[in-house]
């Protein structure tokens, strides 16, 4: 049995067609069962339903085979220097977004920088975050939050926040504008490394199909 590890919501949602492209398809829907582990069409896979940000911990762990991951859940579960155990075989594409520094309308943020000011940034990704800013030679206080991070400067508990962006629409609506990209997002299939090895049998193949597929969605990448 093969174990692929995928979260609610966008991820799982991108990764369905993919899945279909390679004859796969998945027999429950999230959104109206809450079962965490769904049978498919093939007896030897299933599909197991965590967090985004636990996709990581279940394939280096085991509790997956391979799985689903952000970019920025990858990369911010790395900085840590706990990266091995995972290959990233695919980037698959889908749920495209970018890391971004956002700031009220109106603040001017380069010259807050230019002046060398020391600004609090609230966000999620504290690792992605904080090599960004060191790396411009900015100071930055970084205050961890676990979402709505809009919010933060708007309550005046920070200058500038640290999030992904897709169309805008948030930071619009809640008056904060782009004032910096940080890095481009999007998916990737990741592989637990051991089992890259002892269940190449069966994994192999479904790698090399989800690449096609992939590819076959969007041939620029
Ligand atoms: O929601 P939960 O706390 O359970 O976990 P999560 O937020 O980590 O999961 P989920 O499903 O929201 O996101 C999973 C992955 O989708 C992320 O790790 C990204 O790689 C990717 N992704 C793509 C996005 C977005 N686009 C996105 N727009 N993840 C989040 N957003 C949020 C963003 O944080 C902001 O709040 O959507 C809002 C902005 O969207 P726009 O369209 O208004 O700009
Ligand atoms: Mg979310």
């Amino acid at each position: 049995m093969l174990t692929l590890a995928l979260s609610k919501g966008r991820i799982f949602d991108d990764t369905l067609p993919l899945l279909g492209r390679a004859g796969i398809e998945v027999a429950e829907d999230p959104q109206s069962t809450r079962k965490l582990i769904l049978a498919t069409n093939r007896e030897d896979l299933r599909v197991v339903l965590v967090r985004a940000s636990d996709v990581p911990t279940y394939v280096r762990y085991g509790g997956a085979d391979f799985g689903v991951a952000g970019l920025d859940v990858l990369l911010e579960s790395d900085a840590g220097g706990s990266g091995d155990g995972l290959y990233r075989p695919v980037d698959l594409g889908i749920a495209r977004c970018r890391l971004s520094v956002a700031a009220p309308q109106g603040w001017d943020y380069p010259a807050a920088v230019r002046q060398g000011a020391r600004l609090r940034v609230a966000t999620k990704y504290l690792n992605l975050a904080r090599e960004h800013f060191a790396a411009k030679g900015v100071h930055v206080d970084l205050v961890k939050l676990y979402g709505s991070m809009e919010l933060a400067p708007l309550t005046g508990m920070a200058d500038a926040i640290v999030d992904l962006v897709s169309t805008g629409g948030t930071l619009r609506a809640n008056g904060l504008v782009e004032v910096e990209r940080i890095l481009d997002i999007s998916a990737r299939l990741i592989v637990n490394q051991a089992a890259f090895k002892t269940r190449a049998a069966s994994l192999a193949p479904l790698v090399a199909a989800l690449r096609e597929a992939a590819a076959a969605r969007s041939p620029a990448c």
